[in-house]
């Protein structure tokens, strides 16, 4: 057996020691690692061509690092990809029915997995120096680095028309991670696409965020406009969000293949009571103290108080059923210190009770906000 094959099993027994689910390998710097570098820059061009990226604006920037491993890192020659399983103990679509009681996606009812597996990744490369004297550098996420594609690549699964990677293994539920190395190692197969004639994933988006199957408009995805779009959400778009307060993970759970998912076996991944299926009066009631003491090691607390509660009063002014308590808890807001969410309390208040937004209306036309006043303007409109 070559050194490099032994260094690789060694490789994968230290990622399994480490917690990851699954570690495979892709070269950085082959024929085929350039053909699916030009691939992956062609797409992702398109993407931000098209605007679909919305306000990541930092998609934009380093678009040719971010297609090639080697244009991150001159002297990157392989890369470990690796995967965690985070599945879910239910089927995160019942709690769409529960819709006095905000949804948050299964990867944001648990410990930022930034933190948890950025931990490991400095853990398996720390090993791998003191074994190789390679160079290494670890990324998840954050970094211009496209995950996805690489993964395929290096056979962890296969990207499905949700554009998310499915596993054979684990379904939708893997958080992904690299370590680049300037050492060769054996490249793995890739995997291929399992989708078939399937489109359940495409058929059940709320938001019809799929212009194509493979292709997303995050602008339309509910977790961009949770998460990531500052400001008011598009007016047309908020009624169909339902009780989605913070990501959405409805094209990943109807997705067949979760029938091999398996209940995350890291206790650091496990889900926080806290976290399933908040009150939405009492979300709406958090300041911004309150928001970051209660979110302080989930990733929601990146996302900001504002945009939350502007969340939370969408799902109010989407209940079927509202009691005088929401009513209350939805009026109170429209003297937020935060323009966007007293905007966003008139629109919820408009929907779930407007004879007392007709009796509100004298005051409300003192405020000076802008994003006010277009509110009530349209609700005038009828739009
Ligand atoms: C930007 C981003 C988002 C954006 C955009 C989503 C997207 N699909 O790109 C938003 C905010 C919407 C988002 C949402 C989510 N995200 Co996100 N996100 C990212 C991030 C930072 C970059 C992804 C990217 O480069 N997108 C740009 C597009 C152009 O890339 P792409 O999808 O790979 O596009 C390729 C295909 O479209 C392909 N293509 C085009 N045409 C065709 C045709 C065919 C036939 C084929 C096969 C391919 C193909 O070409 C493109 C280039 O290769 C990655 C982390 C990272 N650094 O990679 C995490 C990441 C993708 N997100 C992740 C997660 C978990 C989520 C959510 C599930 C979170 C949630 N529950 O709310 C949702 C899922 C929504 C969805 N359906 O995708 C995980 C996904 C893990 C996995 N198993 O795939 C990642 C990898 C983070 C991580 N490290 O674990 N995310
Ligand atoms: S995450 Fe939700 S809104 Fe986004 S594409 Fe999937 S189903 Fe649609
Ligand atoms: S739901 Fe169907 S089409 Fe979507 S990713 Fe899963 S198998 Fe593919």
């Amino acid at each position: 057996m070559a050194a490099s094959d032994t260094l690789k099993e060694n490789i994968i027994a230290e990622a399994a020691a480490q917690g990851f689910d699954l570690c495979r390998f892709v070269s950085a710097d082959s024929a085929a690692a350039a053909t699916a570098a030009a691939t992956n820059a062609e797409g992702l061009r398109a993407f931000v061509e098209a605007g679909h990226h919305g306000q990541m604006s930092w998609m934009e920037t380093r678009m040719e690092a971010r297609a090639a491993p080697t244009a991150l890192w001159g002297e990157a020659k392989s890369v470990i990809m690796l995967g965690v399983n985070y599945g879910p103990e239910s089927d995160p679509l019942a709690a769409l029915e529960e819709d006095d009681k905000g949804v948050i996606s299964v990867y944001a009812q648990r410990r930022d997995y930034h933190d948890v597996i950025k931990k490991k990744l400095k853990a398996l490369a720390r090993w791998l120096v003191a074994q190789s004297g390679a160079q290494v550098k670890v990324f998840v996420d954050t970094a211009p680095v496209m995950e996805k594609p690489l993964a395929m690549r290096a056979g962890l699964g296969w990207q499905g028309k949700h554009t998310n990677l499915v596993s054979r293994d684990f379904g939708s539920w893997l958080f992904l991670g690299s370590v680049f190395t300037d050492i060769e190692l054996p490249a793995d197969e890739a995997e291929h696409d399992h989708c078939g004639a399937c489109t359940a994933c495409l058929d059940v988006c709320p938001t019809n965020a799929f212009p194509a199957p493979y292709k997303i408009d995050a602008r339309r995805c509910i977790s961009y406009l949770t998460i990531e779009h500052k400001g008011m959400i598009e007016r047309a778009l908020r009624p169909l969000m339902g009780n989605h307060i913070y990501g959405c993970d409805d094209c990943l759970a109807v997705c067949p293949w979760n029938k091999f998912a398996q209940v995350a076996a890291d206790t650091k991944l496990a889900l926080q009571e806290a976290y399933d299926r908040p009150d939405l009066i009492a979300l709406s009631r958090l300041d911004d103290a309150a928001f970051r003491d209660f979110f302080k090691d989930t990733p929601i607390k990146r996302t900001g108080r504002d945009s939350f509660i502007r969340n939370v009063l969408v799902a109010l002014g989407n209940m079927r059923a509202p009691t005088q308590a929401h009513i209350e808890a939805v009026k109170a807001r429209l003297h937020d210190d935060a323009e966007a969410v007293r905007a966003s309390a008139v629109w919820a208040l408009a929907q779930i009770a407007p004879y007392e937004l007709e009796k509100m209306r004298p005051q409300l036309r003192g405020d000076d906000s802008a994003l006010v006043a277009e509110e009530l303007n349209a609700i005038d409109r009828g739009a």
